[in-house]
Protein backbone atom coordinates (compact mmCIF):
# COMPACT_ATOMS: atom_id res chain seq x y z
CA UNK A 1 0.00 0.00 0.00
CA UNK A 2 1.18 3.66 -0.52
CA UNK A 3 1.29 5.55 2.03
CA UNK A 4 1.28 9.53 0.27
CA UNK A 5 1.96 12.46 2.71
CA UNK A 6 0.82 15.92 1.10
CA UNK A 7 -1.41 18.95 1.20
CA UNK A 8 -3.33 21.09 -0.90
CA UNK A 9 -1.13 23.00 -2.59
CA UNK A 10 0.29 22.25 -6.09
CA UNK A 11 3.71 20.30 -5.02
CA UNK A 12 1.11 18.19 -2.55
CA UNK A 13 -1.49 17.77 -5.61
CA UNK A 14 1.23 16.18 -8.44
CA UNK A 15 1.54 12.32 -7.00
CA UNK A 16 -2.31 12.19 -6.15
CA UNK A 17 -3.27 12.72 -10.09
CA UNK A 18 -0.08 10.56 -10.53
CA UNK A 19 -1.93 7.94 -8.19
CA UNK A 20 -5.27 8.00 -9.57
CA UNK A 21 -4.42 7.85 -13.76
CA UNK A 22 -2.43 4.39 -12.36
CA UNK A 23 -5.76 3.73 -10.49
CA UNK A 24 -3.89 2.61 -7.68
CA UNK A 25 -4.73 2.04 -4.17
CA UNK A 26 -3.09 4.58 -1.72
CA UNK A 27 -3.82 6.46 1.35
CA UNK A 28 -3.44 10.05 2.40
CA UNK A 29 -1.78 11.44 5.17
CA UNK A 30 -2.80 15.66 5.37
CA UNK A 31 0.15 16.97 6.45
CA UNK A 32 -1.00 20.34 7.36
CA UNK A 33 1.55 23.00 6.27
CA UNK A 34 -0.18 25.84 8.01
CA UNK A 35 0.15 24.49 11.21
CA UNK A 36 3.88 23.50 11.16
CA UNK A 37 2.94 19.66 10.94
CA UNK A 38 5.86 19.33 8.31
CA UNK A 39 8.51 20.15 10.89
CA UNK A 40 7.27 16.97 13.31
CA UNK A 41 9.65 14.03 14.27
CA UNK A 42 7.28 11.92 12.50
CA UNK A 43 7.17 13.46 9.20
CA UNK A 44 11.23 14.57 8.76
CA UNK A 45 11.75 10.55 9.91
CA UNK A 46 10.08 10.50 6.23
CA UNK A 47 11.52 13.48 4.23
CA UNK A 48 14.64 15.05 6.19
CA UNK A 49 13.84 18.26 4.19
CA UNK A 50 10.78 18.93 6.19
CA UNK A 51 8.59 19.87 2.78
CA UNK A 52 5.50 17.92 1.51
CA UNK A 53 4.99 15.35 -1.00
CA UNK A 54 6.84 12.10 0.51
CA UNK A 55 5.82 8.60 0.03
CA UNK A 56 6.29 5.72 1.61
CA UNK A 57 5.42 2.10 0.17
CA UNK A 58 4.91 -0.71 2.66
CA UNK A 59 4.07 -3.79 0.52
CA UNK A 60 7.45 -4.68 -0.39
CA UNK A 61 8.32 -6.69 2.34
CA UNK A 62 7.73 -4.44 5.10
CA UNK A 63 8.84 -1.01 5.72
CA UNK A 64 10.22 0.60 2.34
CA UNK A 65 12.58 3.77 1.69
CA UNK A 66 11.02 6.57 2.03
CA UNK A 67 10.34 8.92 -1.88
CA UNK A 68 10.49 11.93 -1.33
CA UNK A 69 10.81 15.09 -4.01
CA UNK A 70 8.13 15.14 -6.35
CA UNK A 71 9.90 14.38 -9.55
CA UNK A 72 11.45 11.20 -7.64
CA UNK A 73 8.12 10.40 -6.89
CA UNK A 74 6.71 10.65 -10.22
CA UNK A 75 9.53 8.69 -11.58
CA UNK A 76 8.75 6.28 -8.49
CA UNK A 77 5.56 5.57 -9.76
CA UNK A 78 5.80 5.49 -13.25
CA UNK A 79 8.34 2.88 -13.03
CA UNK A 80 6.25 0.70 -10.08
CA UNK A 81 2.90 0.98 -12.74
CA UNK A 82 5.42 0.86 -16.36
CA UNK A 83 3.29 4.17 -17.35
CA UNK A 84 3.42 7.65 -18.11
CA UNK A 85 7.47 7.45 -18.63
CA UNK A 86 8.31 5.81 -21.87
CA UNK A 87 11.25 3.45 -21.03
CA UNK A 88 14.02 4.08 -23.44
CA UNK A 89 15.35 7.39 -24.97
CA UNK A 90 15.09 9.62 -26.59
CA UNK A 91 11.58 9.68 -25.33
CA UNK A 92 12.06 8.99 -21.89
CA UNK A 93 14.70 11.97 -22.03
CA UNK A 94 12.70 14.08 -23.46
CA UNK A 95 9.72 13.47 -20.24
CA UNK A 96 12.65 13.49 -17.83
CA UNK A 97 13.47 17.25 -19.68
CA UNK A 98 9.86 18.16 -19.09
CA UNK A 99 9.47 16.61 -15.93
CA UNK A 100 12.78 18.40 -14.01
CA UNK A 101 11.86 21.55 -15.90
CA UNK A 102 9.31 22.03 -13.43
CA UNK A 103 11.08 21.00 -10.42
CA UNK A 104 13.67 22.95 -11.19
CA UNK A 105 12.16 26.16 -12.47
CA UNK A 106 8.02 26.73 -12.46
CA UNK A 107 7.71 25.66 -8.77
CA UNK A 108 10.37 27.56 -7.17
CA UNK A 109 9.74 30.68 -9.44
CA UNK A 110 5.98 30.97 -8.84
CA UNK A 111 6.48 30.07 -5.20
CA UNK A 112 9.02 33.17 -5.08
CA UNK A 113 6.31 35.29 -6.41
CA UNK A 114 3.59 34.89 -4.50
CA UNK A 115 5.58 34.82 -1.21
CA UNK A 116 7.03 38.25 -2.20
CA UNK A 117 3.48 39.71 -3.14
CA UNK A 118 1.03 38.17 -1.25
CA UNK A 119 2.92 36.32 2.16
CA UNK A 120 6.24 38.70 2.87
CA UNK A 121 5.58 40.85 6.06
CA UNK A 122 8.21 43.27 4.00
CA UNK A 123 7.37 44.83 0.36
CA UNK A 124 10.60 44.22 -1.76
CA UNK A 125 9.80 45.75 -5.62
CA UNK A 126 12.86 44.17 -6.58
CA UNK A 127 12.43 40.67 -5.47
CA UNK A 128 8.26 41.35 -6.42
CA UNK A 129 9.80 42.07 -9.69
CA UNK A 130 12.35 39.47 -10.11
CA UNK A 131 10.05 36.43 -9.74
CA UNK A 132 7.11 38.31 -11.68
CA UNK A 133 9.02 38.35 -14.65
CA UNK A 134 10.42 34.83 -14.75
CA UNK A 135 7.76 33.30 -13.91
CA UNK A 136 5.74 35.06 -16.54
CA UNK A 137 8.66 34.26 -18.81
CA UNK A 138 8.89 29.89 -17.55
CA UNK A 139 4.90 30.11 -18.43
CA UNK A 140 5.60 31.41 -21.23
CA UNK A 141 8.25 28.53 -22.52
CA UNK A 142 5.74 25.67 -22.06
CA UNK A 143 3.12 27.73 -24.15
CA UNK A 144 6.18 28.06 -27.08
CA UNK A 145 6.25 24.16 -26.77
CA UNK A 146 2.38 23.84 -26.89
CA UNK A 147 1.37 25.40 -29.66
CA UNK A 148 2.90 22.94 -31.59
CA UNK A 149 3.00 20.01 -29.23
CA UNK A 150 -0.50 18.58 -28.04
CA UNK A 151 1.33 17.00 -25.04
CA UNK A 152 4.97 18.03 -23.37
CA UNK A 153 6.40 15.27 -24.37
CA UNK A 154 4.93 13.02 -26.69
CA UNK A 155 1.90 10.51 -25.06
CA UNK A 156 0.86 12.18 -22.02
CA UNK A 157 2.80 11.52 -19.70
CA UNK A 158 4.58 12.68 -15.99
CA UNK A 159 5.53 15.67 -17.62
CA UNK A 160 2.43 17.28 -17.73
CA UNK A 161 0.69 16.17 -14.48
CA UNK A 162 3.98 17.53 -12.86
CA UNK A 163 3.63 20.62 -14.99
CA UNK A 164 -0.10 21.10 -15.21
CA UNK A 165 -0.76 22.31 -10.76
CA UNK A 166 2.02 25.47 -11.21
CA UNK A 167 1.08 26.05 -14.83
CA UNK A 168 -2.10 26.48 -13.42
CA UNK A 169 -1.73 28.34 -10.23
CA UNK A 170 0.64 30.75 -11.99
CA UNK A 171 -1.75 31.46 -14.95
CA UNK A 172 -4.27 32.85 -12.50
CA UNK A 173 -2.05 34.54 -10.54
CA UNK A 174 -0.03 36.63 -13.42
CA UNK A 175 -2.91 36.57 -16.15
CA UNK A 176 -2.80 40.32 -15.85
CA UNK A 177 1.07 40.39 -15.83
CA UNK A 178 1.23 38.83 -19.21
CA UNK A 179 -0.11 34.77 -18.85
CA UNK A 180 -3.65 35.84 -20.12
CA UNK A 181 -1.81 35.59 -23.71
CA UNK A 182 -0.40 31.98 -23.75
CA UNK A 183 -3.38 30.54 -25.56
CA UNK A 184 -1.63 27.30 -26.12
CA UNK A 185 -1.20 27.02 -22.40
CA UNK A 186 -4.64 27.91 -21.22
CA UNK A 187 -5.80 24.94 -23.82
CA UNK A 188 -3.82 22.80 -22.10
CA UNK A 189 -4.52 23.75 -18.55
CA UNK A 190 -7.98 23.02 -19.38
CA UNK A 191 -7.82 19.80 -21.43
CA UNK A 192 -5.75 18.84 -18.40
CA UNK A 193 -8.06 19.80 -15.75
CA UNK A 194 -10.99 18.09 -17.30
CA UNK A 195 -9.55 14.54 -17.05
CA UNK A 196 -11.61 12.56 -14.47
CA UNK A 197 -8.25 11.30 -12.64
CA UNK A 198 -7.34 14.90 -12.00
CA UNK A 199 -11.18 16.00 -10.68
CA UNK A 200 -10.88 13.13 -8.51
CA UNK A 201 -7.57 13.25 -7.12
CA UNK A 202 -8.30 17.52 -6.17
CA UNK A 203 -11.72 15.88 -5.02
CA UNK A 204 -9.82 13.75 -2.84
CA UNK A 205 -7.47 16.04 -1.82
CA UNK A 206 -10.04 18.64 -0.44
CA UNK A 207 -12.37 16.11 1.10
CA UNK A 208 -9.03 14.58 3.06
CA UNK A 209 -8.21 18.68 4.35
CA UNK A 210 -12.00 18.95 5.49
CA UNK A 211 -12.24 15.51 6.99
CA UNK A 212 -8.86 16.43 8.96
CA UNK A 213 -10.92 19.45 10.53
N1 LIG B 1 11.15 20.56 -4.56
C1 LIG B 1 10.09 20.09 -3.70
C2 LIG B 1 9.30 21.28 -3.18
C3 LIG B 1 8.33 20.87 -2.10
C4 LIG B 1 7.71 22.09 -1.41
O1 LIG B 1 8.22 23.21 -1.51
N2 LIG B 1 6.60 21.84 -0.69
C5 LIG B 1 5.96 22.92 0.05
C6 LIG B 1 4.46 22.91 -0.19
S1 LIG B 1 4.01 23.29 -1.85
C7 LIG B 1 6.16 22.73 1.54
O2 LIG B 1 6.16 21.62 2.04
N3 LIG B 1 6.32 23.83 2.28
C8 LIG B 1 6.46 23.81 3.70
C9 LIG B 1 7.63 24.61 4.19
O3 LIG B 1 8.36 25.19 3.36
O4 LIG B 1 7.83 24.68 5.40
C10 LIG B 1 9.20 19.10 -4.46
O5 LIG B 1 9.06 19.26 -5.68
O6 LIG B 1 8.68 18.15 -3.85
Amino acid sequence: MIELYTWTTPNGEKPVIMLEECGMDYELHMVDIGANEQFSDTFTAINPNAKIPALVERSRGGYAEPVFESGAIMVYLAELKGQFLPRSSPQRAKCLSWTFFQVGNTGPMIGQYHHFNDAADERIDYAVTRYRDESVRLLGVLDQHLRTNHWLAGDYSIADMINWSWARAGMDELSSHGASKYDALADWVKRIGERPAVRRALDKLQDAKSSKG
